[in-house]
């Protein structure tokens, strides 16, 4: 038996093999006794050159149509010879070359990490296939430059690597809500080739922020005979977070005096703040409370800011008049500057 190797995808003519001289036969005997391959159903890739008795490549060896992954890739062959006739078994085994560059399931791989994830979290990543065999199969991976992201790689049954993605720090959805990064595989083939997925990686809200008020305090003046319904005022508070974590709703809370709370509501969603009863400045003339601000998150987060309503004096009431004592009648000669009467003047305002 004879055997021969050839590289996969050697250019058509090259020679795999001087069969004549390794079956012992004489110089021009390999043509007069018609040394052939035996024809199997389908092309073998190599022929027998007339002339010269040699192998040769006859049209395209690629290994990895041939055998795949499993190695080696014998081409098995017979041989004829005629008179007499004699059969003899050749096998050309087609070595890989590296022809085929590592590659992942898509161009782009969309990942998720909740914004609380603590660093050490990690994303085990798919990693990408190589056609060819041994070491110019043999892949290594790297990740672009991130501040929050590296790679750890874990050794599976000594011969996969398959390659996690690992939270290095603590990531801010509201400083920057999407990462993108490139995994780059190499084989290990002379020179290696290169395969890239770019990593899409969205981080999702969670509820790390309370509302805030534009203004820590509202101070407001309203005339004591400000209507029912009238705008106190309106105040607003935001959260950077996302969805229900953002969503906010107002409640008034603290009043001082505890009377307030019938006198004032400030609207859920719009937060505004209106009288729903009558001020009365001789009775109270400031009112002081508190406004939150709730977010709809899980646990909800919330804000506070102090509003101050100071009731102004409106000229609401006529004076009152007491006759503390009077001297009735009087002299027509009484001298000027005689009391008549004493009166008592206050005026509530
Ligand atoms: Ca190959
Ligand atoms: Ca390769
Ligand atoms: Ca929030
Ligand atoms: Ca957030």
């Amino acid at each position: 038996q004879v055997r021969y190797s050839v590289p996969e995808e050697a250019e058509a003519g090259t020679v795999v093999g001087r069969l004549a001289q390794d079956l012992g036969l004489e110089a021009g005997e390999a043509e007069a006794r018609r040394l052939r391959l035996v024809a199997r159903g389908r092309r073998a890739s190599v022929e027998v050159s007339g002339a010269s008795g040699a192998l040769v490549v006859s049209s395209r060896l690629d290994r990895e149509e041939l055998c795949g992954k499993s190695a080696p890739c014998a081409l098995r062959l017979e041989v004829l010879l005629d008179r007499p006739l004699r059969v003899f078994h050749v096998e050309v085994e087609v070595t890989d070359i590296n022809d085929n560059a590592p590659r992942f399931p898509a161009a782009y791989k969309n990942i998720s990490f909740s914004e609380n994830s603590p660093p050490g979290s990690r994303f085990p990543l798919e990693g990408a296939s190589d056609a060819d065999i041994g070491s110019n199969a043999q892949l290594s991976y790297s990740l672009s430059a991130s501040e929050y992201f590296t790679l750890e790689i874990e050794k599976a049954d000594g011969r996969d690597v398959i390659p996690d993605l690992v939270l290095t720090r603590a990531l801010d959805r509201e400083s920057l809500s999407e990462h993108r990064l490139v995994l780059t595989a190499s084989d290990g083939g002379r020179p290696a080739l290169t395969g890239t997925v770019q990593l899409v990686i969205s981080v999702l809200d969670a509820n790390d922020n309370a509302p805030q008020f534009n203004q820590s305090v509202y101070k407001v003046q309203l005339p004591e005979d400000a209507a029912e319904g009238t705008l106190v005022a309106r105040v607003a508070a935001t959260d950077p977070d996302e969805g229900i974590n953002s969503k906010v709703t107002y409640s008034a809370t603290n009043f001082i005096p505890l009377s307030g709370k019938d006198l004032i509501s400030v609207h859920p969603q719009t937060g505004e703040i209106r009288l729903t009863g009558p001020l009365d400045f001789e009775e109270v003339s400031v009112f002081d409370f508190r406004i939150e601000a709730r977010d709809k998150g899980t646990p909800p987060l919330s804000g506070h800011c102090k509003v101050l309503l100071e009731v102004l004096d409106v000229n609401d009431n006529a004076p009152e008049v007491w006759v503390t004592s009077l001297s009735v009648p009087v002299a027509e000669d009484a001298a000027l500057g005689t009391v008549v009467a004493l009166l008592s003047v206050s005026d509530r305002d």
